[in-house]
């Protein structure tokens, strides 16, 4: 590599060198020439007579200050640098771009014809030259003209005024009162359907609600609508939040990058992440959708209102508004559900970034792309920092700590630091030890030893944190770990201890620490970290016998849950261990599932979980080289012994439970759990052919995908058929086709890879559209171990290919897929070659984008 891309560092922050008050936008939209003119008044912050914007690959036809011609001005690299100025003057500049092609999908550009933009993060410098960083907050003006073939042309806040042109041409003025930082800056234009509510707030306003579509997709949109009014009403009830413009817009396009983008007032989104009907859309999409539409519509107080000093603090705004987003799911639905989702996404991925490459605390400290920086650790892992907090403070005191966070900084761009200090100050608790929550990267274990004695009726827990050895200096943590103590009844002991709070929680604040509780008449059993109280590994010799009671008995369904995970986790480790020897799951763990199964949940669901064994990514944390067959042969193995286990009772449940096609979540927790049934009983010697025929031709997604999924999966005879019945049936709709592109990208046959190769011919398949690429490709290298990890290199190549493709035509999404690579060195040494021989061939391919160059380059050296 010749061109080193340089890193920024949050030690090197320096605020803006002007002010901009008000910007006034204008735009002459066109594929190949779009003209942007851009003027607004700049106020020195400083003795400075010259100034530096951001623009990259814009054209410069004029520039202007104090609306006369100015010459003494420079573009170098992505700066404009402007000379000989007062300390506060109008400029105004006109640039062109050309957002017909663009195809990196930020800044202006085309999706289908239709126009639309991203900026976040830095995609506001590819529209006009500007301070594009999120501490200059300023209110927009924007005209959009264009061709009355295009009928909508929106922009943030609201409509002020709309007109006819001369040549076919129309334009719309949109106002935007609240200040804003360029990244939240938005334009759309093009023909939609269009579909309409309001929704009168808590001091009774009326917000009118409109939801942009594909001509034709009307009926996929009422889903995201109804998520939006009740985003609204709970962020009203919970955390006392109004909506503060009169209107609230979505626009669904089909070319994005991301799920989507929380613009003010004009959210545009992944055409995937809105559109829904039961014909085409799972339960889980239902699910996804309305968290996301929440996530987005949450960021107008968390993101918006209050937004990020700088893009270190990204997770200021994002991992409160995933825990925010969170929260909304699991009040609506269910809460211990919403839990297992959160800690599997946790386990899946963000303990796998923390132990690569690509390790970064949740306020990154050095940044080359910001866009490799939208993470699991930022986004999840911050969610689970802000989470903690509420653990620690309660709901009510961190409440009150919102209150002040929103007293203090409404309308400023502020940082991390300033939000745990709105928390410290308005509950009266030191968070400075907490604070480091935000500057620690990978994951800590938790090593816990415990004793009891029995004569003076005393329990310990000696609980030691244990950071990873890397380059940052590692010091305890502030630690809140929930626990339960159950006797041998099953019942939970009362904990009383000076410090316990709310009933369940102990703080680690040392290294080690001991907590010791009196008037314990038997050896109790230790529940640890109950709810996933601190996003922590846990290393305890828990005996089979005591993780079953745990699974029959714990107040808490997540706790059940866990422990089961626990169980499968021992199981599928001894069995690594020994493979030659013949593997019987425990009697022990054999009768409690049997047991949960007679006596079942109240939320069928849960049983769903509780019987869904940990994937391959969450079983590699527990090895320092990962073994790949012996691993992908034991998750085989014992899905195998469940299957054999619960053949009968899945039968019967199957056979015998029927749901009317709602979605209620009565009917969705029969689907998951008849989905689960299918996939084991298909595994088992059991003749399913009759049920996955019947199954898949069902008009409901979830139905029909869950007999897919058993087919493929189980390497069910019927599956071509099958798969080649819903390529013909669904073909014309794109989104229903990504679930059959990663179905087929999923499949542990060895003849994937070649499958893979023919389907980039599909007349479905774009290697433009990210959402294609990830069904196909990012499924396979996230979710297929066994095929991606070949002996012969072909999956390390396939993805190494396809990357090569990507760099120059879509970064961001090349960068995206490349995860899997990076994490060479968990693997054995003949992975290891192969997979670096793939990186070594990337790292020189010519223009190598900054975005992949930051990643390649952390793994390779
Ligand atoms: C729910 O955070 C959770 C996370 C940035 C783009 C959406 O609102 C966002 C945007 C990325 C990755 C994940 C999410 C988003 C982005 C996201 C969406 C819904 N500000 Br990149
Ligand atoms: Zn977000």
């Amino acid at each position: 590599m010749t061109y080193k891309p340089q890193a920024k560092y949050l030690k090197d922050y320096q605020p803006p060198s002007h002010q901009v008050e008000h910007i006034d936008l204008t735009f002459d939209l066109s594929p190949q020439k779009t003209v942007v003119t851009a003027k607004y008044q700049l106020e020195a912050n400083n003795q400075s007579r010259s100034v530096e914007l951001d623009g990259v690959d814009l054209k410069l036809t004029s520039l202007k200050v104090n609306g006369l011609p100015h010459t003494k001005y420079e573009v170098i690299d992505s700066k404009l640098i402007i000379d000989n100025i007062p300390s506060k003057f109008e400029l105004e500049v006109e640039t062109e771009i050309a957002p017909e092609l663009n195809t990196s999908l930020e800044g202006l550009y085309l999706s289908d014809g239709a126009y639309c933009t991203q900026c976040e993060a830095e995609g506001f410098r590819k529209i006009t030259y500007f301070f594009d960083r999120p501490d200059v907050l300023a209110t927009y003006t924007v005209t959009v003209i264009g061709d009355n073939s295009f009928p909508y042309l929106l922009s943030n806040g609201n409509k002020v005024e709309e007109g006819k042109l001369e040549n076919g041409k129309h334009y719309v003025k949109w106002q935007d009162p609240f200040k804003k930082p360029s990244y939240l800056f938005a334009l759309v234009a093009g023909e939609f359907d269009l579909l309409e509510d309001t929704f009168k707030t808590c001091s009774g306003r009326d917000v009118k609600l409109q939801i942009f579509v594909d001509k034709g997709n009307l009926s996929k949109a009422p889903h995201a609508m109804e998520s939006l009014k009740k985003s609204m009403k709970w962020d009203e009830e919970r955390f006392n939040l109004e909506y503060d413009l009169d209107i609230y817009m979505i626009v669904a396009v089909d070319f994005f990058n991301m799920g989507a983008m929380e613009n003010k007032g004009l959210n545009v989104f992944n055409s995937a992440c809105v559109l829904a009907n039961q014909e085409t859309a799972t339960d889980r999409d239902y699910h996804v959708i309305e968290s996301i539409v929440g996530h987005e519509y949450f960021h107008n107080w968390t993101g918006n209102r209050v937004t990020c000093r700088d893009w270190f603090q990204l997770s200021l705004k994002e991992g409160l508004t995933v825990f925010r987003d969170q929260e909304f799911s699991s009040d609506l639905g269910s809460r211990a559900l919403n839990r297992i989702d959160a800690v599997n996404a946790m386990r899946t991925h963000q303990f796998a970034e923390d132990a690569g490459p690509m390790a970064h605390p949740i306020r990154p400290e050095k940044v080359i792309e910001m866009n490799n920086f939208y993470t699991v650790t930022v986004y999840n892992k911050g969610a689970e920092v802000i989470r903690m907090m509420h653990t620690l403070l309660g709901e009510l005191g961190f409440q009150n700590g919102m209150k002040l966070y929103f007293e203090r900084h409404d309308g400023q761009a502020v940082t991390c630091d300033d939000f745990v200090n709105s928390m410290a100050d308005a509950t009266g608790t030191d968070l400075t030890q907490f604070k480091l929550w935000y500057s620690q990267f990978g994951t800590p274990k938790l090593k816990v030893r415990t004793q009891y004695n029995k004569t003076q009726g005393e329990y310990q827990i000696e609980i030691e944190q244990v950071h990873a050895a890397q380059d940052s200096v590692q010091v305890p943590l502030h630690i809140p770990v929930a626990i339960e103590l159950l006797d041998n009844q099953g019942v939970r002991i009362n904990l009383e201890h000076p410090e316990v709070r709310q009933g369940r929680v102990i703080e680690l604040k040392a290294a080690t620490q001991t907590f010791t509780f009196e008037g314990v008449s038997e050896e109790p059993t230790l529940v640890l970290l109950e709810d996933f109280s601190a996003p922590c590994l846990l290393e305890y010799d828990y005996t089979v016998a005591q993780l079953c009671h745990i699974a029959m008995f714990a107040s808490s369904d997540y706790a059940r849950w866990e422990a089961l995970q626990q169980l499968y986790t021992q199981q599928i480790r001894e069995y690594v261990k020994g493979q030659e020897v013949d593997f019987v799951l425990s009697k022990e763990l054999s009768a409690v599932l049997l047991s949960l199964f007679a006596n079942k949940p109240k939320d069928l669901a849960i049983l769903a979980e509780y019987i869904t064994i940990p994937n391959f990514d969450t079983l590699s944390a527990g090895y320092e080289q990962v073994p790949v067959e012996a691993l992908c042969n034991a998750i085989d193995e014992l899905e195998n012994q469940i299957a054999h286990v619960l053949k009968d009772v899945l039968t019967q449940f199957y056979r015998g439970t029927q749901e009317s096609g709602s979605l209620s979540a009565g009917d969705v927790a029969i689907r998951a759990l008849k989905n689960r049934s299918l996939y084991y009983l298909a595994l088992t010697d059991a003749d399913v052919s009759t049920s996955l025929s019947m199954q898949a031709s069902s008009t409901n997604m979830t139905n029909k995908l869950g007999a897919l999924r058993s087919a493929v999966n189980a390497n069910h005879s019927l599956q071509n058929e099958l798969m080649e019945h819903f390529d013909k049936q669904w073909n014309h709709d794109l989104l229903v086709m990504d679930k059959w592109f990663a179905l087929q990208a999923a499949n542990k046959v060895d003849s994937c890879i070649d499958n893979i190769l023919s389907l980039y011919e599909h007349p479905c398949f774009d290697k433009s559209n990210p959402n294609r690429v990830r069904a196909l490709v990012g499924t396979f290298a996230r979710s297929n171990p066994k095929q991606f990890h070949r002996e012969d290199g072909a999956g390390y190549k396939l993805l190494a290919d396809l990357i090569c493709e990507l760099n120059q035509l879509n970064p961001q999404n090349a960068s995206r897929i490349i995860t899997p690579l990076l994490s060479f060195k968990r693997f054995d040494e003949k992975r290891q070659g192969l997979m670096k021989a793939q990186l070594d061939r990337l790292s020189s391919i010519e223009n190598l984008s900054d975005d992949l160059f930051e990643k390649i380059d952390k793994a390779l050296n």
